[in-house]
């Protein structure tokens, strides 16, 4: 999609941060990072939100679910514990219709989120 931040992040046009990339996915720092990490797992290729790629490739989405796994290991967190959040629509925080996981560790995180 050309009016998407981040296609535009995939597509090389907009610069990011990026500490893994797959055959499918990328992920990136946060710019403005809510916790020591705070990483966004994406697909290469545009869904809207986490529902609309579980619906259109569940596949795809497990990678993405093994990217965030494999980014919380890169990152140290994975023992002391790490959360990935998908916000899903505007009331929930969505702000960038493209899905993406945050990964989320290096400090404790509350419960219930706000
Ligand atoms: P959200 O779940 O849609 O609210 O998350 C969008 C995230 O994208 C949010 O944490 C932003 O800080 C982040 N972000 C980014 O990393 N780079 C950008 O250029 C923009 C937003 I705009």
């Amino acid at each position: 999609m050309t009016d998407c931040l981040f296609c535009k992040i995939v597509s090389g046009d907009v610069p990011a941060k990026i500490v893994r990339e797959s055959g499918r996915t990328i992920a990136f720092r946060d710019i403005n990072p809510q916790a020591p990490t705070h990483v966004l797992v994406i697909p290469k290729k545009h869904h809207p939100t986490v529902a609309d790629l579980a619906a259109a490739d569940a596949g795809l989405l497990a990678e993405l679910l093994q990217e965030a796994g494999r980014v919380a290991a890169d990152e140290g967190v994975a023992e002391s514990g790490y959360r990935v959040v998908f916000n899903t629509g505007a009331q929930a925080g969505q702000t960038v219709f493209h899905v993406h996981a945050h990964v989320l560790g290096g400090r404790g995180l509350n419960w219930p989120p706000g």
